[in-house]
């Protein structure tokens, strides 16, 4: 294996094993983070081995167990449940493997955490709310406890609420599953038929909105309702701005830099260099009028036009290169 000339131990001599795994690996915006871990891999010299995620929580217990018996040096966990990893990442630390957590708390001091600045981002998709709908509508919002990301847009969605006694949840729904849209679209269509006055459906994860706008679509009320939501990727894009669509809006990152961030923070560890406990990856609002005037239809074409999009400066150092998309 090739090492990179001037940087740290392992790294200098190459062949450093890391896993990535997930909880999660259906839909856009999982593919395209474990995009953005293989290419940052790639350009380390990193072997990363990835453990596909379904939604199991006891094989991603075992994919842990398995991946420190393959000796590697570093474990992305992306995604899972916290109460079923606890003592397995215990076991792994206490063999000197580097573990960095993206939405998933360890609550553990020698695990960073990487997020997409959640509070932000879900207060972003309400400022757009407002601007667009007023204080006084009726909603409906799409959560599924227990996921870090969606657990932390939550406590923003309750704190709006309150502070907006105008807007009324009429209906809670949701799911997370290998088929996300489609089911969280059945559930929707009977959300949308029992409250016609939804105008507004906050809908923060793009599996999520993709089910709504769905389900929109199959009662023939896309022009009645509007859906905020997060992520973005090139279908997303191609949905949000399709003409007459009620997806209005999105705040995101690219999935693919937040992916290649969490494996420089496993390698930063790897090389003994220090890393802050929190690393945020600072969202973007996209509104279906911005994406349309500016004639984005592709992922690419946004990093070409919002740095953000094709770079971040978090978990870098100047023998990690960080130019990849
Ligand atoms: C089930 S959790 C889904 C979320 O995880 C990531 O934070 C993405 O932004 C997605 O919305």
């Amino acid at each position: 294996a090739d090492g990179i000339a001037g940087a740290p131990a392992p790294f200098n001599k190459g062949g450093v094993k890391l896993a990535l795994i997930s909880y999660i690996s259906a839909g856009d915006f999982f593919q395209a983070y474990q995009a953005g871990a293989e290419a940052q891999a790639k350009a380390l010299g990193i072997d990363l081995r990835v453990f596909p995620g379904r939604q199991d929580a006891a094989e991603q217990r075992e994919q842990i167990l398995q991946a420190v018996n393959l000796g590697v040096s570093g474990i992305v966990i992306d995604h899972g449940l916290p109460e079923s990893l606890g003592d397995v990442v215990q076991q792994a630390l206490d063999k000197g493997v580097k573990i960095v957590a993206f939405d998933v708390n360890l609550n553990n001091p020698k695990i960073p955490q990487v997020e997409q600045s959640d509070h932000e981002l879900a207060q972003q998709a309400l400022d757009q709310v407002v601007k667009d709908n007023g204080k006084s509508f009726a909603a409906g919002y799409v959560y599924v406890a227990g996921f870090a990301p969606l657990d932390r847009r939550n406590e923003v969605w309750d704190k709006f609420r309150a502070a907006n006694p105008g807007v009324v949840e009429k209906a809670r729904f949701g799911n997370v599953s290998d088929t996300t849209a489609t089911t969280t679209a059945d559930q929707a269509k009977a959300a949308l038929t029992a409250n016609p006055d939804i105008k507004v459906v906050f809908a923060p994860y793009d599996e999520f909105a993709r089910g709504v706008k769905l389900a929109a679509g199959d009662l023939g009320i896309a022009d009645k309702i509007k859906i905020y939501s997060a992520d973005v990727s090139t279908a997303d894009i191609q949905e949000i701005t399709e003409p007459g669509s009620p997806w209005v809006a999105t705040v995101a990152t690219n999935p693919a830099v937040v992916g290649a961030v969490s494996v420089r923070a496993a390698a930063l560890q790897i090389a003994g260099q220090e890393i802050p406990h929190q690393i945020t990856i600072k969202p973007t609002l996209l509104t279906q009028d911005s994406l349309r005037a500016a004639g984005v239809k592709t992922i690419e074409d946004l990093a070409a036009k919002i740095p953000a999009f094709s770079t971040s400066d978090a978990a870098t150092a100047s023998w990690i290169p960080d130019k990849l998309f």
